[in-house]
């Protein structure tokens, strides 16, 4: 199923950011998206949301919102997860297209219109994709990588599309498309479900070859042990969603 197409324009872009203990990236961040918002020719609102964090993070986002009309903050008080992040942040989005990019900048922001175009052409999702055969290796911790490609295999294996990643958080949607998918998830495994729950609805979801990149600043958020837990229970969700679908359509030719 492809959308019609929208014209994003002259209609800023909500870029969501969602934020965890960010405070030594965000000096870097805030200035990479200040030079976007005046090199290009699309008009972009970046909705960071603080997620409780201890740091300087909230205090420094608000300070940039004083100073910035293009900068909105809202905050969890307390620390709820990247998947109950990105569901706050989809609540506030109000434009046809909306994205969602890693405070730590690992994914280039500035690639972030290559997402868009194809978003207003029709496609419900469009993800930055490190483990599409055309991507530059990625950077990073070996073991985390394995595991996050590996991940992404399995999805791939059981969903039966050629897509390549799943747990990349560097995404434009189309907002129609948000308003029709409900995930459960709240922490990392959300951003995998959002996807797999999509391609299971029928949406069409494009890929955009990228290098991941390592972190500059500041920790790692992702616990591997929660991280892999998280997933077995969605790639035994997966696993049944598909076996429904095909018993639904199993059913439908036998009757038909
Ligand atoms: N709102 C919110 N954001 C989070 C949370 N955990 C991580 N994030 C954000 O989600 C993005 C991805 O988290 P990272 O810690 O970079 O995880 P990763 O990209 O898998 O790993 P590295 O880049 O190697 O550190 C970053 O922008 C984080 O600030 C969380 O609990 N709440
Ligand atoms: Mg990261």
């Amino acid at each position: 199923m492809t959308a019609d197409p929208v014209r994003s324009a002259d209609a800023p872009v909500t870029v969501i950011v969602p934020c965890y203990n960010e405070e030594a990236g965000l000096p870097a961040l805030l200035s990479r998206l200040a030079m976007m918002r005046t090199n290009g020719t699309q008009s972009w609102k970046f909705l960071f949301v603080d997620d409780g964090s201890s740091d300087g993070t909230f205090a420094a986002l608000l300070r940039a919102a004083n100073d910035e009309p293009w900068i909105e903050v809202v905050r969890h008080h307390e620390n709820l997860g990247l998947g109950a992040a990105v569901r706050t942040g989809f609540a506030h989005a109000r434009s046809p297209i909306v994205c969602t990019i890693d405070s730590d900048c690992t994914y280039p922001p500035e690639m972030l219109p290559e997402l868009t175009a194809l978003a207003e052409q029709g496609a419900e999702i469009v993800t930055a994709s490190a483990w599409h055969p055309e991507s530059a290796a990625a950077e990073g911790s070996k073991l985390r990588l394995q595991l996050s490609r590996m991940v992404s295999g399995i999805y791939k294996l059981l969903i039966g599309q050629d897509v390549y990643t799943f747990t990349c958080l560097f995404r434009a949607y189309r907002s129609d498309a948000i308003q029709r998918i409900r995930f459960r998830s709240n922490g990392f495994a959300a951003v995998a479900e959002i996807m797999l729950r999509a391609m299971l609805s029928g949406f069409t979801v494009k890929e955009v070859p990228m290098r991941l990149e390592s972190r500059q600043f500041g920790e790692s958020k992702l616990k591997v042990g929660d991280a892999i837990v998280a997933h077995m229970r969605l790639l035994i969700m997966t696993a049944l969603m598909v076996g429904a679908r095909q018993a639904r359509s199993m059913g439908t030719r036998l009757l038909g």
